[in-house]
């Protein structure tokens, strides 16, 4: 490693991926047994998504992967992250297993493996079977059985194959915006239920890790979560207590649980007004703490925060019990989305994951930016924003390396542009441009600017 003539190399063995979610990009829903999940029932109602737009057809990949695999090696992609979709395996969230959804993911695997690309695979990135949901969803305990079933089938027919687990993507979004604001499927609001799906999120994760290990699996099992360096605005100590408060509900809530074995006690007092957490069952904190192979982040921006002046509570926040926490926009250009641009806030993530939770391998399992693209003058597809926002961020990264941190892999949320939730297709994300009328892909200036880097092992 060497960073003396401003080239910076990595390591090695260092894995350049790109990730997508199963409900971002595969379409065809009522496929091969498919049933619906959560997203698919959110988007149908009025108002949900912007533009009423749905994962009904998306980027169209279940009919596309080859083509997607392709353009992978066409990148140079030493690994994929990709997601599986709970509904297609177990199909109204019921106990029988449809081999026919099994079969996609087998498919892909294999395509993957035979283009020399890693499969690193989701379990679980948001997309609920809706049966379950009428049951309760993640404010009741038996769905994390359910999960701990669902993984146990799909570690059966892949772990020979995949190269990295993660049990969950972000069990922050899934509890704190599906149960808490409902900007997120299922669309249910109230902190309390948020408090109580993320211990459940929590225990699947820990039911996930065992139904994986049982079945011997080869490769590496995690989490991903979503989590950042949180900043106060000031040094006073209102602002200082405003930035623990916004820490432990975001990223200690579950990195205590998962890496500890217990939750933060300050957490756990600052919410005591809400619930005394008795779905926190004997147990639970044991399966819960099951150990992992690697942690795996996933970083956008940081937070900056402040105590909020008198009078001005946030009634609309997702964090439980912080209405008097004010955010702040980092000084300087947001992306499409309105989000911070500062890679010193993935450094920063990546030293205090090492500092505060030992040093293991850890994952960048998602970065990266929303931007509209243009047609440049050869009739490329140019978006330059996204190219100095993935240099950025990856020289954070490199520094990170640099400083000791064991950083095995870095993949670029997006491979390909696709439905982004809320947002539905009005925000792109892509490596590669898709064309929503035609569904034809092309490579933007930027995939091409991570190709190089891939093919170089390094950023200029
Ligand atoms: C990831 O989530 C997802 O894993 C991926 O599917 C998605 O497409 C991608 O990023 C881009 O959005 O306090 O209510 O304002 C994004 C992580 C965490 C970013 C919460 C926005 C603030 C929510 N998100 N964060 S709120």
């Amino acid at each position: 490693m060497q960073a003396t003539t401003g080239r910076l190399a990595f390591p090695s063995n260092f894995w350049w991926g790109a990730a997508t979610a199963a409900y971002q990009i595969e379409g065809s829903v009522d496929a091969d047994g498919r049933t619906p999940s959560i997203w698919d029932t959110f988007s149908a109602q009025p108002g949900r998504i912007d533009n009423g737009d749905t994962g009904a057809t998306s980027t169209g990949h279940y009919l596309r992967y080859r083509e997607d695999v392709k353009l992978m090696a066409e990148l140079g992609l030493s690994a994929y992250r990709f997601s599986i979709a709970w509904p297609r395996i177990r199909p109204a969230g019921g106990t029988g297993v449809n081999e026919a959804g099994l079969d996609f993911y087998d498919r892909l695997v294999d395509e993957l493996l035979a283009t020399g690309v890693r499969p690193v695979a989701t379990l679980y990135h948001w997309d609920l079977p809706q049966e379950l949901e009428d049951a309760g969803g993640w404010t009741n305990r038996e769905t994390a059985l359910r999960f701990g079933d669902y993984a146990a089938a799909v570690a059966a027919r892949l772990g020979d194959r995949v190269a990295l687990w993660n049990t969950l993507n972000e069990p922050w979004c899934s509890a704190f915006l599906g149960y808490g604001t409902g900007g997120h499927a299922p669309g249910r609001r109230g902190h309390v239920g948020a408090l109580t799906a993320t211990h459940h999120l929590l225990l699947a994760h820990g039911l996930g890790v065992a139904a994986l290990r049982g079945a011997g699996v080869a490769g590496q099992v995690s989490v991903a979560l979503n989590c950042g360096a949180v900043r106060p605005l000031t040094p006073s100590p209102e602002d200082a207590d405003a930035a623990r408060r916004i820490d432990g509900l975001l990223n200690r809530i579950f990195f205590d649980p998962i890496l500890r074995g217990e939750y933060p006690a300050d957490t756990i007092e600052d919410t005591r007004e809400l619930t005394d957490w008795h779905f926190v069952r004997p147990g639970d904190l044991a399966a819960i703490s099951a150990p992992v192979d690697a942690i795996c982040v996933n970083y956008y921006q940081p937070d900056l925060v402040s105590a909020a002046p008198a009078g001005q509570l946030d009634h609309g926040t997702p964090y439980p019990t912080a209405q008097a926490v004010q955010f702040h926009p980092t000084p300087g250009p947001v992306t499409h989305m309105g989000w911070s641009i500062d890679p010193t806030g993935l450094r920063d993530l990546l030293l205090r994951v090492r500092r505060d939770y030992g040093d293991r391998p850890i994952y960048v399992t998602e970065n990266g930016a929303a931007y509209d693209d243009r047609v440049g003058p050869d009739g490329g597809i140019e978006d330059p924003e996204r190219i100095a926002y993935l240099r950025a961020h990856l020289a954070a990264v490199h520094e990170a390396i640099a400083a000791g941190v064991d950083l095995r892999g870095y993949f670029v949320w997006s491979l390909l542009d696709n439905f982004e939730w809320a947002f539905g297709f009005s925000r792109r994300f892509g490596l590669i441009r898709v064309d929503y009328g035609t569904l034809e892909r092309t490579i933007k200036a930027s995939g091409r600017w991570y190709s190089e880097a891939i093919s170089r092992n390094a950023i200029d």
